[in-house]
């Protein structure tokens, strides 16, 4: 039994290292401390070594959108479910990284926190992406892929960001979407028009957004559809697109309606 726990924990710790795969050695005490180091739980640990010893794939799904399109309310929909882990997206941490509102930065002054923020919000989404999987199915709010596609690449073409952060952004970008396993089952698409977001977020009142304009929602509606809908940048995983521009009623039975797919029980359509 002892053993038996110790080889799905060892399964368990060799999944979040892949590069380290062939070099564990069965040490009792060196396990539990890299298990303790990594920041499981031994139950965790176990959760996710039972997941590989059975071949149980685990499935991510990434909710994207323009601002306000309802990600959020998409994802507190499947809160309760079971078998579901739902990670909101980490804006409140943006907006106060040790004291400071990186988030209001930008809105106030763009071309000089640009690529603050970025980097922040690369770092925040990185530690989504490889934080322990424990329920089959996880949903999360964007994804490391959005915030490159769609607000860095948009922060260059509004000529906010100077070519060498953007670069900068990119290599970091690069080397972590080869060094850690940041896949992505499925993007569940809310499509809006800018309009739509526009009456949301003023409605909402983020104190960041206020000054938000009608431009910017327009921009990054292009960035999302050219990632999205036109694969102009690597999608690499099935999109099911979700027009989201009617009200809440009609979005729950739009949810209910998708749901095998969103929740990986049915192949989504292409
Ligand atoms: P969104 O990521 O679009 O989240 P949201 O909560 O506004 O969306 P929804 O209403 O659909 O739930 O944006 C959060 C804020 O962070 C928004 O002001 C845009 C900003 N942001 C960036 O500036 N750069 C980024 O890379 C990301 C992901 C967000
Ligand atoms: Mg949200």
């Amino acid at each position: 039994m002892v053993s038996c726990v110790v080889s799905r924990a060892l399964w368990a710790f060799k999944s979040f290292r892949p590069g380290q795969v062939g070099r564990d050695t069965l040490d009792l005490n060196g396990l539990s401390q890299r298990i303790s180091k990594s920041g499981l739980s031994m139950e965790q640990a176990v959760t996710e070594g039972t997941c590989h010893l059975n071949h149980i794939h685990t499935y991510r799904v990434c909710v994207e959108g323009n601002i306000g399109s309802g990600k959020t309310t998409l994802l507190n929909h499947f809160l309760n479910n079971k078998d579901t882990e739902v990670i909101q997206e980490p804006v409140s941490m943006w907006r106060n990284v040790r004291g400071f509102n990186v988030l209001d930065h930008l809105y106030r002054d763009p071309s000089r926190w640009g690529m603050a923020l970025q980097t922040y919000v690369q770092l925040t989404m990185l530690k989504i992406h490889t934080k322990p999987q424990v329920q089959p199915v996880r949903m999360m709010e964007r994804s490391l892929h959005s915030a490159r596609y769609c607000f860095v690449e948009n922060l260059r073409n509004s000529g906010n960001m100077p070519e060498m952060e953007y670069v900068i952004l990119d290599e970091w970008y690069r080397w972590i979407t080869q060094a850690h396993n940041v896949h992505v089952d499925l993007f569940v698409y809310l499509y809006t028009t800018p309009e739509t977001c526009y009456e949301r977020i003023k409605k909402r009142c983020r104190s960041e957004e206020i000054g938000i304009s009608m431009d910017l929602l327009q921009n990054l509606h292009i960035l999302h559809e050219d990632w999205l809908k036109h694969q102009k940048f690597p999608v690499n995983a099935p999109v099911l697109t979700i027009d989201a521009n009617c009200d809440l009623t009609l979005m729950f039975e739009k949810y209910r309606q998708h749901e095998p797919v969103i929740l990986g029980k049915k192949a989504a359509s292409l």
